[in-house]
């Protein structure tokens, strides 16, 4: 059914235009030297992110947590996790966001809880609990010999059966994470409201402006759980996300929240939607008539050179694969009411200069002030990560396993060292995979000096920091004009100068076939902006595209180079007002 547009997409809205900053609070800045990041630290730094030209603070979870999963693993979503602080320290940083004009929207985790939580540690205590129903039990299935078996065979996203024995009461739960963070279950109203109360409306009530919402795709299952087809055969486990994601019911439940929830609260939300390639179910996600969310984080442009069984089986991606997936999600919102994210970095992904540009010293600025051109000049919501706005790489090649602490790698290297047996060759290039797509890579500390590990903490850091924290750190940044993080706030004040253009204004691709450049326009009523951006690392000559014909002012650049010439050189980025 073909949605009835009730407001436009070039309506303006401050969660449209604002510019928003994930910060990963283990990582961000430690206050008091036990070498994890916490609520102090990062109040101290709210006027460098407010020099930024942030508008808006996204808080990854703070929550009580056992922290198998960094807190995406919640025990109780009303405390806050010791070493971070205080739900007082909460409320201060809330308080000290607002006093500079800068909201805060925190994460919303509710896919499931830790097993840590009150709700899971009732639920699992006996079939007749009332709360049994809170998430989802099933009995075992036998095979032909007799073995125990998972009610179905769905793969967690972190690989191993999505099913967990529990001893107690002789029965599976349901995880589509690790074992330690048990899938809520959604079809009970109850849950809903419990969710809705505890984890929803009491921060609310404390002035927190919205949500980033953790897989906002996955709380409605295909019931009965059914098995997935066959696609890895040398495996029990198969990818299921057919199954437990965009349920039958994922919509229904998204407008209840809507309705008893977020309506009554002037707030965004934006869903991480993920294995949802298909325009037409994002914007029914979207659609600001349909009232349940006012955008989503789509996945095809930072899943790029994934495998697609396995993320760690990766593949080689080019820059059209690159270019068509932005086209799509910058132009599918034209002429609906639905609105679109840009973002290339969080807490899930590598850093994006070590992915999309080049983190060689020759081209590692460069290609940072190139990237942050090509975000500041786009359609939709602009979300960056901490350290990004500095040009933080990924780890060094030298950096041993050992180094690596997130449980999405460490259970792929397990894996691999397992299934072969520990083969020097196969583990080699386990290892490569995780140096180039690995989440820890977004989650080393940031880097503030040239100090001991950065100026991140005076203890011992709960992970190392980047090698690179000598010369890739803010003090050296904010008084050097030509910075990355100089440019970063230059681009920033230029995307709120022209927010017509570059927030609202319509994505045109050009030259769609150039394998080295990427060029597009930017249109509003009589505006448009012309920008070029060369994504190699030798000089490449561009062509001007027939629509951009009329005086060229160029207004943003990463070089020094003429206005005149059509040569750009390595990673070289311009932007001109057409006129
Ligand atoms: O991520 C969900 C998600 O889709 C991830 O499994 C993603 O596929 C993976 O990180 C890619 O490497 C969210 C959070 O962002 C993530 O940090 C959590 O681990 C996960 O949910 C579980 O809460």
């Amino acid at each position: 059914m073909p949605l009835i547009p009730n407001t436009s997409n070039t309506d303006k809205r401050w969660w449209k235009e604002g510019v928003v900053y994930q910060i990963y609070p283990s990582s961000f800045k430690d206050s008091n030297g036990d070498g994890m990041g916490d609520i102090p630290g990062i109040i101290s730094k709210l006027d460098y992110i407010k020099d930024l030209g942030v508008d808006i603070v996204w808080l990854s979870p703070f929550y009580a947590s056992p922290q198998v999963d960094m807190g995406y693993d919640i025990s109780d979503y009303q405390d806050v996790y010791g070493p971070y602080g205080t739900v007082d320290d909460v409320k201060e940083l809330i308080q000290g966001c607002h006093k500079r004009n800068i909201r805060i929207i925190f994460d919303l985790v509710v896919n499931h809880t830790s097993d840590q939580h009150a709700w899971f540690k009732e639920s699992r205590s006996s079939k007749v609990n009332p709360k049994r129903d809170w998430y989802y039990w099933r009995p075992a299935k036998y095979d032909e010999q007799g073995n125990r078996m998972p009610p179905c065979n769905w793969r967690s996203c972190f690989g191993g059966s999505a099913w967990t024995w529990d001893e107690t009461t002789q029965e599976y739960y349901l995880n589509l994470f690790t074992p330690e963070q048990p899938d809520l279950n959604w079809e009970n109203e109850d849950v809903r409201k419990a969710i809705y109360d505890n984890a929803m409306r009491f921060w609310l009530d404390l002035g927190v402006d919205g949500f980033r919402i953790d897989v906002v795709n996955m709380y409605s299952k295909h019931l009965p759980f059914a098995d997935a087809p066959i696609t890895d055969s040398s495996s029990a486990w198969q990818l299921a996300v057919e199954l437990f994601c965009n349920g039958p019911r994922m919509y229904e439940f998204l407008e209840e929240m809507n309705s008893s929830v977020l309506s009554h609260y002037d707030v965004m939300t934006v869903g991480e939607l993920p294995c949802t390639p298909e325009p037409e179910a994002v914007l029914r996600y979207v659609s600001s008539s349909a009232k349940k969310l006012n955008m989503v984080f789509q996945m095809d442009l930072v899943t790029l050179g994934f495998g697609k069984n396995e993320k760690f089986e990766t593949t080689e991606w080019n820059l059209l694969q690159f270019k068509a997936f932005l086209d799509k999600w910058q132009c599918f919102i034209n002429g609906n009411d639905g609105w679109t994210t840009i973002f290339l970095e969080n807490h899930d992904q590598a850093r994006s200069i070590s992915r999309f540009g080049s983190d060689d010293p020759a081209f590692r600025e460069i290609s940072g002030k190139m990237l942050a051109t090509f975000l500041c000049t786009l359609t939709g919501t602009l979300f960056l990560y901490q350290g990004q706005e500095i040009g933080m790489i990924n780890a060094p090649k030298s950096w041993p396993i050992e180094e690596y602490k997130d449980v999405e790698s460490l259970n792929f290297y397990n894996h691999v060292k397992k299934s072969t047996n520990s083969d020097e060759k196969a583990l080699s290039k386990a290892h490569s995979a995780i140096q180039a797509v690995a989440r820890d890579h977004s989650r080393t500390p940031v880097q503030w000096d040239s100090s001991q590990h950065g100026g991140f903490t005076t203890g011992q850091p709960w992970m190392r920091v980047n090698d690179s924290f000598s010369y890739i750190n803010v003090r050296d940044q904010e008084h050097d004009e030509n910075s990355v993080l100089s440019f970063w706030r230059k681009a920033i004040e230029f995307r709120k100068n022209y927010k017509e253009l570059l927030v609202y204004g319509e994505f045109q691709l050009c030259d769609a076939e150039n394998t080295k450049t990427l060029t597009y326009l930017k249109v509003h009523n009589d505006q448009k902006a012309l920008v070029v951006l060369n994504f190699t690392k030798e000089e490449q000559t561009f062509m001007v595209p027939k629509e951009a014909h009329g005086q060229m002012d160029l207004v943003l650049s990463n070089s020094k180079t003429s206005s005149e010439s059509k040569q750009l050189g390595p990673f070289e980025a311009r932007v001109y007002l057409i006129n």
